[in-house]
C-alpha cells in the first residue's frame, strides 16, 4: 500500500537555482553561464527549436542589419574563430545554424526542454521560490527566474474586420511557415512598412503575379549593401578581436569600427555634409550614417539635412514621382523609428507589378472573402496578405505570462501605466525575477547580442555574489526604481525619440501607454552604472 500510495504522489522534483524562460540568443547564453557558474538551471522554450525571433521570423529576406561579424557571441574567442559568416548581412537560417551551433558546442540542450509556453510565473511568500506553470500544467519551481522572452516576440495582427471570412490565406511575418510560401502567380498585399516588410516586398514582389503594398507610415531606409564576406576583413576582425570588443563598449549602440562622431551636422558646410552623406550611403548600414554627427537624435534641424538627403535619394530611385513622395517619410525624424535596412526596396516601386496604396488618407477599413476593402470603399482582390504589422513590444511577451509577485500582485497591474524597472533588469515587488534586455535598458537601442552578454554577465554576477555570502533574494527598492525610470524618461526626452509613434512608445498597440520604454543613453554610460551599482553591493537593491 505505501510503495503504490508513493506512486500516486511522486515527490516534486527539488526546486531548480534558476528556470530561465525563453531559448533564444539570451535564454541560450544565460544557460551556458549559469551552468559554469555551478547552478542548476533549465531553459522552457515555448518554440519546437530553439533561437527565438531567429526560430520565427522565417520570412522572404528575414536577415539581420548589423553586420554578421559584429552580431554574433562575444562570450567563446574560440567559437568567433571558428564560424564563418558567409555574408556581410546574415540570412535568418544562417543565423539559426549558428545559434544551433552554439548550443551543440557547448552541449546546452540536455539544459534545455522545448515546446513548453510558460503561462504563469507566481513568487511564493512562505518559500520564497517562483512556481511556474506551463500551458501544458506542468510545475517547476526556482529560486530564480530569468525572463529571456525577447522584446519582438510576440507578434500582433491588428484586429481588422472580416479577416475570418478571408478566403485566401493570411500570414504575419513573425509566424511564417516553416515550408515557406510560394506566392507564384499570386495577388498579394502586404500590410505594414517597417524593417520586416522592407526586407520582405523586394523578393515576394519577384515571386507575385501582383503585389500591393498597403502603407501607413513610410519609414527611412538605407542599403544595405549587402556582398559576400570580404576575407580580408574576416581576418582583420579575428586579429583585433579584443580591441574590437572594447571599442564597441564605448559606443552608444555596441557597435565596434564606428567613430563616436564629436561634431554637429550644423557645424560643416553643406556640400562637406552632402558628401559625407554619400559616403555612408554607398558604404551601405545603418549605424554609419545615424554616427556621421553627434546631434542627429538631438537637433531638429541638424536631423532635417540628413532626413531630406534620403527623400532626395528615394525621389531619385523611384520613376513614378507621386509613388516617390509616398514613399519619402515625412513626419517623424530620420533614426527616431528604428532605422530600416533594405535590398532594393525602393527600386521595386518601378516594377509593373507592384502598386503602393497609402492607408493612411484612406484607411484599411475590412478584409473581405475576395481581399481589401478601404474606408472610401476602393477595393483590392487578393489570394494571399502578408501581415508585417510588427509586435507588442517590449512588455507583450511578459504581460502574457500571468507573473505574480509574493503579496499576489500582477505584474500586468504594476505595469498597467507603462513599465516600471530598475536597470531594465528587475521590478520592484518582483524578487529574483530578472528580465534581459527588458524596458529601461538599451537592449533594443544597441547590437541585441551586445547587450544580451552584458546583462547575463551581470545577472550571473549577482547571482554568484548572492551565493558567496549565503544570500538569496533580491529585489529592487521602489525608490531607486522610480529614479531610474526618471532617469530613461529624462534621457529620452532630451532627444528626437519620443517625437515618433514608434513601437518604442507601443504607439502600434491600441490603448497602450505611450511611455517611451528603451534606455538611449548608450550601452557604454548603462554598462558604467550597472558595473557601479554592483560595485556599490548593489546599490539600490534590498538583498537577504
Ligand atoms: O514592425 P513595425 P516590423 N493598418 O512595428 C503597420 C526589428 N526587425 O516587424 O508605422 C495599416 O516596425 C505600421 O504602420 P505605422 C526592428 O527593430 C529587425 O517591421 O504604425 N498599417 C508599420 O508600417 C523593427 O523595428 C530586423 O503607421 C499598420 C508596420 O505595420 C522591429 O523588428 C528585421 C497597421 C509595422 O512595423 C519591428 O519591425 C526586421 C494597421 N492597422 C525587423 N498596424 C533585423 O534586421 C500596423 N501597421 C534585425
Amino acid at each position: 500500500m505505501a510503495s503504490s500510495a508513493a506512486q500516486e504522489t511522486p515527490m516534486a522534483a527539488a526546486p531548480l537555482d534558476v528556470a530561465v524562460v525563453g531559448v533564444g540568443l539570451g535564454g541560450l547564453y544565460a544557460l551556458y553561464r549559469l551552468r559554469r557558474l555551478g547552478l542548476t538551471a533549465r531553459g522552457y522554450e515555448a518554440g519546437s527549436g530553439i533561437g527565438g525571433t531567429w526560430f520565427w521570423n522565417r520570412y522572404p529576406g528575414a536577415r539581420c542589419d548589423i553586420e554578421s561579424l559584429e552580431y554574433s557571441y562575444s562570450f567563446s574567442e574560440a567559437l568567433q574563430n571558428e564560424w564563418h559568416w558567409p555574408e556581410r548581412y546574415a540570412t535568418q537560417p544562417v543565423i539559426l545554424d549558428y545559434i544551433n551551433h552554439v548550443a551543440d558546442r557547448f552541449d546546452l540542450r540536455r539544459d534545455i526542454q522545448l515546446n513548453t509556453r510558460i503561462a504563469s510565473a507566481h513568487h511564493g511568500a512562505a518559500d520564497g521560490l517562483w512556481t511556474l506553470r506551463t500551458t501544458e500544467g506542468e510545475v517547476i519551481r526556482a529560486r530564480y527566474c530569468i525572463m529571456a522572452t525577447g522584446n519582438l516576440s510576440t507578434p500582433r495582427v491588428p484586429d481588422f474586420k472580416g479577416i475570418q471570412d478571408f478566403r485566401g490565406k493570411w500570414y504575419h511575418t513573425g509566424l511564417w511557415p516553416h515550408e515557406g510560401v510560394d506566392f507564384t502567380g499570386q495577388r498579394v498585399g502586404v500590410i505594414g512598412t517597417g524593417s520586416t516588410a522592407i526586407q520582405m516586398i523586394p523578393l515576394i514582389a519577384e515571386q507575385a503575379s501582383h503585389l500591393t503594398v498597403f502603407q501607413r507610415t513610410a519609414n527611412f531606409s538605407l542599403p544595405a549593401r549587402n556582398a559576400p564576406m570580404d576575407p580580408e576583413r574576416e581576418r582583420d576582425h579575428r586579429a583585433r578581436y579584443a580591441e574590437r570588443l572594447l571599442d564597441a563598449r564605448q559606443t552608444a549602440f555596441g557597435v565596434s569600427g564606428i567613430p563616436i562622431p564629436t561634431q554637429s551636422a550644423l557645424a560643416v558646410p553643406p556640400e562637406e555634409r552632402r558628401r559625407n552623406y554619400e559616403a555612408m550611403w554607398e558604404r551601405g548600414g545603418t549605424i554609419p550614417l545615424l554616427n556621421c554627427y553627434n546631434d542627429f537624435l538631438t537637433s531638429e534641424e541638424a536631423n532635417e539635412t540628413a532626413a531630406e538627403f534620403v527623400r532626395e535619394k528615394i525621389r531619385g530611385i523611384v520613376k513614378d514621382p507621386e509613388t516617390a513622395e509616398l514613399l519619402a517619410p515625412k513626419g517623424h525624424p530620420i533614426g527616431s523609428k528604428r532605422l530600416c535596412l533594405d535590398s532594393g526596396y525602393y527600386e521595386t516601386f518601378n516594377r509593373d507589378n507592384v502598386t503602393l496604396v497609402d492607408v493612411r488618407s484612406d484607411l484599411i477599413a475590412e478584409i473581405t472573402p475576395a481581399g481589401l476593402r478601404l474606408a472610401g470603399g476602393r477595393e483590392y482582390a487578393l489570394d494571399s496578405i502578408a501581415f508585417a504589422t510588427g509586435f507588442d513590444a517590449m512588455t507583450g511577451a511578459l504581460r502574457e505570462i500571468d507573473i505574480r509577485g509574493p503579496d499576489g500582485e500582477a505584474l500586468a497591474d504594476a505595469w498597467a501605466g507603462g513599465p516600471l524597472t530598475y536597470l531594465g533588469l528587475m521590478v520592484a515587488g518582483f524578487p529574483n525575477l530578472f528580465m534581459i534586455t527588458g524596458p529601461g535598458s538599451p537592449g533594443v537601442k544597441s547590437q541585441m547580442i551586445h547587450s544580451i552578454e552584458q546583462h547575463v554577465d551581470w545577472i550571473v554576477e549577482c547571482l554568484a555574489h548572492l551565493r558567496s555570502r549565503g544570500l538569496s533574494r533580491i529585489e529592487p527598492r521602489p525608490e531607486a526604481q522610480a529614479a531610474w525610470v526618471a532617469h530613461v524618461n529624462e534621457v529620452a526626452d532630451r532627444t528626437l525619440y519620443p517625437r515618433a509613434n514608434s513601437w518604442y512608445v507601443g504607439a502600434n498597440i491600441p490603448g497602450k501607454p505611450r511611455v517611451f520604454m528603451p534606455y538611449v543613453g548608450g550601452v557604454a554610460a548603462y554598462r558604467r552604472r550597472c558595473e557601479e551599482v554592483a560595485a556599490k553591493g548593489y546599490e539600490g537593491f534590498v538583498l537577504a
